[in-house]
């Protein structure tokens, strides 16, 4: 589902709260640097919050921190020319938040959250290939809204309690999304998977929601270990083979 304009701007002025609370915390110097036509981005051992959006001038890719607390190369931000492959950010030890907005790299599009509790948004971006984002241990929190439409998708939170949101996302071919140990909570709403599909919470006493979304192949959901619920909300189509597994309460 494609948000509304004032469903944007809601969220905008959500970001825009969140932008204010990070004043307080955001620290520490992300480099940035476009090589062989990838833009390679990384984080340092600090809690580095920064977006990485489409510039202002076309073709271009900017990396700026929220406030000006976290530095880009030592700067307030930078712009990135001649990128004509993938995009891959690590972001390293640290307490992170990441926006990735509005983002059309030709390549891979791959996210390492690293250790601590990051919080990473893609948001109106979708990248030309595959899309891989490992958030990795800690209590990290990963919403997208759109996916991998002609590639694979491969979204990991690793331990911790994490939370997991794909809202409006397509995927063209092999899609998994695995929130690993910790008790977490996935939300999958609205989506389109057109290739096979595993859906699974692993280890820790876990929530799956799913509303809305469509499976084009097999669809396998698993709870994993612990005591897991599984809400279906309704409206959800299943083109091919479906199994669920693990899944102690469903709703
Ligand atoms: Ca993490
Ligand atoms: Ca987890
Ligand atoms: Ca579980």
């Amino acid at each position: 589902m494609k948000r509304t304009l004032s469903d944007r701007v809601a969220s905008l002025a959500v970001g825009a709260g969140l932008l204010m609370a990070a004043t307080s915390w955001a620290t520490g110097n992300v480099t940035a640097v476009v090589t062989d036509g990838d833009l390679v981005i990384h984080g340092d051992a600090a809690d580095n919050a920064f977006a990485v959006q489409l510039g202002e001038v076309s073709d271009t890719i900017e990396v700026a921190g929220f406030d000006g607390t976290t530095t880009v190369n030592g700067g307030e931000r930078f712009t990135a020319v001649g990128v004509t492959g993938d995009l891959r950010i690590a972001l390293r030890g640290g307490d992170d938040q990441l926006n990735v907005i509005d983002v059309h790299v030709p390549g891979s599009l791959s996210i390492s959250g690293g250790s601590g509790d990051d919080v990473i948004g893609v948001d109106d971006s979708s990248p030309g290939a595959n899309a891989v984002v490992d958030s990795g241990a800690g209590n990290d929190s990963v919403s997208m809204n759109t996916g991998a439409p002609d590639g694979t998708l491969e979204v990991q939170t690793g331990g911790g309690n994490d939370s997991l949101a794909l809202d409006g996302v397509e995927v063209g071919n092999r899609a998994l999304a695995n929130t690993g140990d910790g008790n977490d909570d996935a939300f999958v709403c609205c989506s389109f998977f057109h290739g096979p599909t595993v859906l699974k919470t692993s280890g820790g006493s876990d929530g799956l929601t799913l509303v809305g979304s469509t499976f084009d192949d097999r669809a396998e959901l698993n709870g994993g270990g612990g005591t897991d619920t599984f809400a279906d909300q309704g409206d959800n189509t299943f083109n091919g083979p479906l199994t669920i597994t693990n899944f102690e309460v469903v709703e």
